[in-house]
C-alpha cells in the first residue's frame, strides 16, 4: 500500500512497539514513537483519498512545515501497534503555517498525547542539524522509573555514571549517558521544552516518577539504548536484592572502555 521505505518504517515501528509490550514497558497506552518520514513521504502515503483535519498544534513548529511523521495513536495499545500498525498508527502532514497538522493515512487515529514533545524534539533535531536522527520514542521501563524515585539519582549524570558502571555495554552503547527531566504534567509544552534542553548532551532522558524517551536513527536504535540502560538497572536491582551494594566498574576501567571504543 506504501512504498517501500514508508513500508519499513511501519514494520520497524511495529516490531519495536512489540518489544515494548513483551518488556512489560507498555502498560495499557504506556509510551509512543514518532518516525520522521519526510523524505520517503508521496502519494501512497493518501491513497485513501481522505485527510483528517487541520488540528491546531499548540505552537509553531517552525521546521517542520511541510514534513510528514508516522506517529503511534493516542489511547492505542502498543501490543496491538506490533500486530495491526496501520490501526493503531497514522501519518501526519503538518501544514504550511507550521502551526496544524493533517491526518493523511486514511483512518482518523488521533496522535499520541505526547504529540507536543515529539513535535518540538524533532523540530530540535532538524535545527541542529541531526537529520539522520529520525525516530523519537517514550516508554515506561519500570526499574529506570523505580531508580528516578530516589532524589540522590536526579542530581546531574548520577543515575548514568552509575548505570554506566554496572556493565561495560552500557559505557560503549550509552556513550553519552543519561539526562534527567525533573517531573513535568505528561503531553505538557513544559515537559516538551525541559526534555529539549537535555537533548543537547543526551540521547536518552528520564521523565522523573514517569518514564524514558530516547532520540535514534530509527526505532531500533532508540529502543537498544533504553534497553542497555534497563540490563544496568537489572544488575543493580539484583546486587540490592542480594543484600549489597554493587562495588561497579572503577572510573579507571570506565575510561579504558572510552579510550578502547573511542566514545
Ligand atoms: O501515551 O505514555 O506519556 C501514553 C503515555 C503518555
Ligand atoms: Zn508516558
Amino acid at each position: 500500500m506504501y512504498n517501500e521505505e514508508i513500508e519499513r518504517a511501519i514494520a520497524r515501528m511495529a516490531e519495536v512497539a512489540g518489544y515494548l509490550w513483551q518488556r512489560g514497558w507498555a502498560e495499557r497506552n504506556g509510551g509512543n514513537i514518532s518516525c520522521d518520514i519526510t523524505e520517503w513521504a508521496d502519494d501512497s502515503m493518501t491513497q485513501s483519498g481522505s485527510s483528517y483535519g487541520p488540528f491546531a498544534l499548540g505552537r509553531c513548529v517552525d521546521r517542520l512545515r511541510g514534513a510528514s511523521f508516522l506517529v503511534t495513536g493516542t489511547n492505542r495499545r502498543m501490543r496491538y501497534v506490533a500486530s495491526a500498525p496501520m490501526e493503531n498508527a497514522s501519518i501526519i502532514r503538518i501544514g504550511d503555517d507550521g502551526l496544524s497538522y493533517r491526518i493523511v493515512s486514511g483512518e482518523p487515529i488521533r496522535p499520541t498525547s505526547e504529540l507536543p514533545a515529539h513535535l518540538a524534539i524533532h523540530n530540535y533535531l532538524r535545527s541542529v542539524g541531526r537529520t539522520r536522527v529520525r525516530t523519537v520514542l517514550h516508554t515506561h521501563p519500570t526499574d529506570l522509573i523505580a531508580m528516578t524515585h530516589n532524589p540522590a539519582f536526579l542530581q546531574k549524570d548520577r543515575l548514568g555514571t552509575l548505570l554506566w558502571s554496572m556493565i561495560p555495554e552500557t559505557r560503549a552503547f550509552c556513550p553519552k549517558g543519561l539526562g534527567i527531566v525533573p517531573y513535568e504534567l505528561p503531553g505538557s509544552e513544559r515537559l516538551a521544552d525541559r526534555t529539549i534542553e537535555q537533548l543537547g548532551d543526551y540521547d536518552v532522558v528520564m521523565w522523573e516518577k514517569h518514564g524514558a524517551l530516547a532520540v535514534g536513527e530509527d526505532p531500533v536504535e532508540a529502543f537498544d539504548m533504553i534497553d542497555t540502560l534497563s540490563k544496568s538497572a537489572q544488575i543493580y536491582l539484583t546486587a540490592r536484592a542480594m543484600g549489597f551494594e554493587p562495588a561497579g566498574m572503577t572510573a579507571g576501567q570506565m575510561d579504558e572502555m572510552k579510550e578502547a571504543f573511542g566514545l
